[in-house]
């Protein structure tokens, strides 16, 4: 089929503790019927130049999460969703499921009150408080292994867990720098030589995919690398319950004691966990704001229509 001169998809723009999430609401029509995980990769064979398009440059920044809105799967879910950043697709994404939360009651399509979302990883049920405040049961969070030591490019050895939150993290507490924001270009370049280690080992989750998110921690506050080289400005709701996984597995923090989860940036999620099976079911709670909503406009004529990538 030709590609039609001009495509508009609209958009609604947020902010969960700096962190931008971009929900697209037009484009799952393009998916057709089906799971988030069978919907995600459909997207991810046929439809990958819409992700690219929605985050990347000249459209947006390269920091910007997208969110797939679709049609769900149960009749009584509010909705579903696909997240995505600048280097491809991710299981589940905290500061986005409160950013869609909070964007979809500012359409004044959700009232406050408690709503189940499907996501390509779970269901995540979902809770709007008449606050504002957002917070969610988060799919099984679990720790895989315990005290790996990986060796750096630069011959350092680090000691650090697997677990998996949504996402596969790689939490590391002896990575030996301040974690202050004037030290974002060092924590950028620790964690990637992480995450370049961790390939080289070949280490991966136990289920075979990539440990793809870096989480490199001092008591509460965390840096998050993604995929794609960017930094998480939120506490990161996957890192945060891979956290918790690690804490409960540890006995360092009890079934439904607060955890506060500070960010790079300063900003803040609570937490708490209940035991699940295999492992826990963190809830976490933040805040979002819109920032910006309108269309995204494709014109076959503009060589970077598809992002500059
Ligand atoms: O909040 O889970 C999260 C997240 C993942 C990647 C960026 N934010």
């Amino acid at each position: 089929m030709s590609e039609p001169a001009e495509q508009r998809f609209r958009f609604v723009d947020s902010h969960t503790g700096g962190e931008p999430t971009r929900l697209l609401l037009d484009g799952s029509a393009l998916l057709g019927k089906g799971t988030m995980a069978e919907l995600r990769e459909r997207m991810r064979q046929h439809f990958d130049w819409l992700r690219s398009a929605a985050v990347n440059e000249p459209r947006a920044s390269p920091i910007t999460v997208g969110a797939m809105l679709c049609a769900p799967v149960a009749t009584d879910a509010a909705c579903g969703v696909i997240f995505f950043n600048n280097a491809g697709y991710l299981g589940m994404c905290g500061h986005g499921l409160i950013g869609l939360i909070h964007s979809l009651h500012w359409l004044g399509q959700l009232q406050p009150g408690r709503h189940s979302v499907e996501t390509p990883v779970g269901v995540v049920e979902a809770e709007l408080e008449t606050s504002g405040a957002v917070s969610f049961r988060n799919v099984l969070a679990r720790r895989a292994m315990s005290g790996v030591a990986l060796t750096l490019p630069d011959g350092a050895v680090v000691h650090g867990d697997v677990a998996w939150g949504g996402n596969w993290f790689f939490l590391c507490e002896d990575h030996g720098l301040p974690l202050q924001r004037e030290n974002i270009p060092a924590l950028m370049q620790r964690s990637e030589s992480i995450r370049l280690a961790l390939q080289e080992s070949g280490l991966r989750g136990d289920d075979g995919n990539e440990i793809d998110h870096i989480e490199l921690t001092t008591g509460n506050r965390n840096f998050v690398l993604c995929p794609g080289y960017e930094y998480d400005r939120s506490p990161c709701g996957t890192g945060t319950s891979a956290k918790l996984a690690c804490l409960a597995a540890d006995g360092k923090l009890a079934p439904g004691a607060v955890w506060e989860q500070e960010s790079i940036i300063g900003s803040r999620f609570t937490a708490a966990y209940q035991h699940g099976e295999g492992g826990v079911l963190p809830t976490i709670r933040g805040r979002a704001s819109v920032t910006a909503s309108g269309e995204l406009v494709l014109r076959s004529d503009d060589e970077f229509r598809f992002g500059n990538v």
